[in-house]
């Protein structure tokens, strides 16, 4: 690597505008589609936030002199996780990104993130549309996203995601459903009132399994004591207990618990795990690509971890075939240490939008060996499920 990973502080710092290795071929952009889904879920799937029981998402198709691309916007109807939302992701896109995207003869992938990179925020937007040219660049050239990425296994373990659920008996129930179809690790969604009893419940039903949890910042500072309980039960992680810009009470918190503090949403680029792991906020990340604006800066992200020690995993948005396809590439990066949110499609879909949905086999995800993300778009279903439809051409 040409940049050190460490400053005379200790602190892992990211270059800016640093040149990335990693090269994929130019693409002539003829137009820019964006779709709004709705794919009923199997199940309510309930956190601190809210219930969905439909996944509203977005998909991308870019069409190119070489063929067509798709990615995937993986904001939710409202801004309850983050800042994004469906319509706000749809308005930014048509009226400020894709333009700016049409603007050049050709685009590499890695020109998406400089040419957008003066439109604030947005990052699921961003990160979607670099997704759709990713996978169109390396359909030109045969390759692999995971290839491309830097990949080093061809299957990653399967951990499940498990929202709130009516009763701590009935998060058992469900967990031993997801444990029997081989699920390798178990996060439970948390809240203030469904914490400690929650968390008990599945330790005493089930043992030693690998357990963490997740509080989509549900929590204050002022929880410390209470958070603190659930050092007894060896979780892996606490995930998110804070808000996403309470960095330094973070800090704080992780200096009161036993249990490792993992960030998700306070970690929005590169830069952001940079800070994090500097104050000592975070001694795990989750990665998710369209959080920090897509797989390029998912990959540095992870760079970051690695060179200061900071294990990695892969997180979800109850994506489709593309995301889930694209996710299961990333996670086989090797700073992704612990198990991630990489679960099947039939974890959250019935009917997926891609011709192979990704499936357990024995507890593992295969990592996609089809060009691009390797997510083959079934457009009947894509069409079955469309709630909103626009061209955006140059
Ligand atoms: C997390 N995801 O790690 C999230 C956040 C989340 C798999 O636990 C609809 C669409 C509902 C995306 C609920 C998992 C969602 C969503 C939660 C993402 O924090
Ligand atoms: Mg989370």
């Amino acid at each position: 690597m040409g940049w050190d990973a460490q400053d005379a502080t200790g602190a892992a710092r990211y270059p800016e505008g640093m040149p990335i290795a990693r090269e994929a071929a130019s693409v002539a952009l003829d137009s820019v589609e964006l779709r709004v889904l709705h794919l009923p879920l199997v199940s309510p799937f309930t956190t601190s936030f809210g219930t969905e029981t439909v996944r509203e998402v977005i998909v991308v198709r870019v069409r190119t002199a070489d063929g067509d691309g798709w990615g995937e916007i993986v904001t939710q109807p409202a801004p309850l996780y983050s800042s994004e939302y469906t319509y706000g992701a749809w308005d930014a896109c048509r009226r400020w990104l894709i333009p700016a995207l049409l603007g050049p003869a050709r685009v590499r992938p890695e020109d998406v993130g400089t040419i957008l990179e003066r439109f604030i925020g947005h990052r699921m937007a961003k990160a979607g549309l670099e997704m759709a040219v990713l996978d169109a660049a390396l359909r030109t050239e045969s390759r692999t996203l995971s290839e491309y990425l830097g990949a080093v296994t061809d299957r990653v373990p399967a951990g499940v995601s498990v929202g709130i659920q009516p009763s701590p008996a009935a998060l058992v129930e469900t967990v031993a459903h997801y444990l029997g179809q081989g699920y390798r690790r178990v996060k439970i969604k948390i809240r203030p009132g469904r914490d400690i009893a929650d968390t008990a419940a599945v330790r005493d039903a089930f043992g030693d399994i690998p357990l963490q949890v997740d509080a989509n910042a549900a929590y204050t500072l002022a929880d410390a004591e209470l958070l603190a309980a659930l050092d007894p039960f060896d979780l892996i992680l606490i995930e998110q207990p804070l808000q996403e810009d309470d960095l330094v009470d973070h800090a704080a918190l992780a200096r009161k618990l036993r249990t490792p503090v993992c960030l998700d949403e306070s970690i929005v680029s590169a830069k952001a795990a940079a800070d994090a792991i500097a104050l000592g906020s975070a001694g795990v990340i989750n990665i998710k690509a369209g959080r920090v604006g897509g797989y390029l800066e998912a990959v540095r992200v992870h760079d970051v971890c690695r060179s200061a020690g900071i294990p990695v995993w892969c997180g979800g948005m109850l994506e489709t075939g593309i995301g889930r396809a694209a996710n299961a590439a990333l996670a086989a990066l090797p700073g992704f240490t612990l198990v991630g949110d990489v679960s099947a499609s039939d974890r959250f879909y019935e009917h997926d939008i891609v011709r192979a949905p990704i499936r357990l086999t024995d507890g593992w995800v295969s990592v996609p060996t089809g060009p691009g993300t390797g997510a083959e778009v079934d457009e009947s279903a894509v069409d079955a499920v469309t709630v909103a439809r626009e061209v955006v051409r140059r």
